[in-house]
């Protein structure tokens, strides 16, 4: 199928994207530049434009009509170029450590020129290759802390909020959020792509009525909430990351939403990994995540107390009460992450990149039963609950629950 593009829309080349640098005056122009196509993402391409002099460099994302995973048949609206911006923009004002600098963007053709965080590695990428990041959760705790309060209605006045609001609709990648995440892997009739070992698995999820219930209310509140400004698909390939450092990227699915979805998004793309490493290895991610909602809960606290608008922010029990639905949320959000990455749509390399097959299965089996218990027990979980699940599911000594 061929796509009309918008009429001034024209993909960049390696040349026109190292033309443009130089038009913007990046990258001390006069040297010659060097560019290389970078992307292996879903939806854009990416161009890595450096000068070999300086050795200093930039990026320029563009988006393209359609989503490149799912091929020119998914058309989708360029415009989530300009939310991508414009959220890196929001959130770096409350987060200038963890967000990257935009310094050019054009919603026509769909460019953002950006930070080049090339001393970085995907946080995905490190952790399933060992890397520590012992600072990578609690930036992202506060990261989402600080997206969330600055903008929810206990900060902002209720018309700036809803002006906020419209300008991030985004209906066509919520779209794929709520095909992808919340509807296909949980019905028979939409299978998407796994291993024919875990159709017993699968099968059991498409019949646990309970299950499906509690799924369609995460969706529910996915569609219909507006709690706060989220990143939208906070997984740990949107993050890049050293021991010191932490850059969140990516945020051309920024919708408002409810909270507990970002949080759930990273914590699940945690347990991955404490799903397939070994007993010593998964201390460490259950350390992560202890962090990750320590961090989450405190710098929230903190704002709440300091800078709360709300006439009702000081009543017992709302704060508790805020904090509670959020985590109820997210780990409901987590487990239906764990099931899509599984048997839908956009698989992980960190249980994918698993040689051994009978491994793998063992595997994306716990990940199965672990997302379903997280969504149905979720008013109750703490993370050391969580913790015991993923124990009870994947160690030997232990038997599953
Ligand atoms: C069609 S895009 C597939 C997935 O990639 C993105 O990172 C989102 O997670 C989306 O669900
Ligand atoms: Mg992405």
């Amino acid at each position: 199928m061929t796509m009309t593009q918008p009429s001034n829309f024209k993909l960049l080349t390696n040349e026109t994207a190292i033309d443009l640098t130089k038009k913007l005056g990046l990258l001390h122009s006069d040297d010659s530049l060097l560019c290389n196509e970078i992307g292996d993402g879903n939806l854009n391409y990416v161009f890595h434009v450096t000068n070999p002099v300086t050795n200093k460099g930039v990026i320029i994302k563009q988006a393209v009509p359609y989503a490149k995973v799912l091929g020119e048949s998914w058309p989708l609206t360029l415009k989530r170029s300009a939310i991508e911006a414009n959220a890196l923009i929001q959130f770096r004002s409350y987060c200038p450590e963890l967000v990257p600098q935009v310094y050019y963007s054009d919603e026509q053709l769909a460019i953002t020129v950006m930070e080049d965080l090339s001393h970085l590695k995907i946080a995905r990428t490190g952790l399933i290759e060992g890397d520590h990041f012992p600072l990578l959760s609690k930036h992202i705790g506060e990261f989402v802390a600080k997206t969330a309060f600055y903008t929810s209605d206990f900060h902002l006045e209720p018309a700036a909020k809803k002006e906020v609001a419209r300008n991030f609709t985004n209906p066509e990648l919520c779209k794929i959020t709520e095909v992808f995440i919340f509807t296909d892997p949980f019905l028979e009739e939409h299978p998407g792509e796994f291993e024919l070992e875990l159709l017993e698995a699968a099968k059991s999820i498409w019949k646990d009525a309970d299950l499906i219930l509690e799924v369609a209310k995460l969706k529910q509140s996915f569609e219909s909430e507006q709690e706060a400004l989220l990143h939208g698909d906070l997984h740990t390939g949107s993050i890049f990351a050293s021991d010191t450092e932490t850059k969140v990227i990516d945020p051309e699915f920024a919708f408002y939403g409810p909270v507990g979805f970002d949080l759930g998004q990273y914590m699940a793309n945690l347990l991955f990994q404490a799903v397939t490493r070994e007993a010593t290895g998964k201390e460490e991610i259950f350390t992560h995540l202890q962090e990750f909602w320590n961090t989450f809960e405190e710098t929230y606290t903190n704002l709440w107390n300091s800078e709360n608008k709300s006439p009702y922010s000081k009543i017992e029990g709302y704060l508790p009460y805020v904090l509670n639905k959020f985590k109820g949320d997210a780990y409901g959000f987590a487990g239906c992450e764990l099931i899509r990455r599984t048997i839908g749509l956009s698989h992980v390399a960190d249980l994918n990149g698993i040689e051994n097959k009978k491994t793998r299965i063992t595997a994306k089996t716990a990940t199965l039963k672990i997302g379903a218990h997280i969504i149905k027990n979720r008013k109750e979980l703490n993370i050391p609950a969580v913790i015991e699940a993923v124990k009870q599911y994947t160690l030997p000594s232990y038997s599953a629950l």
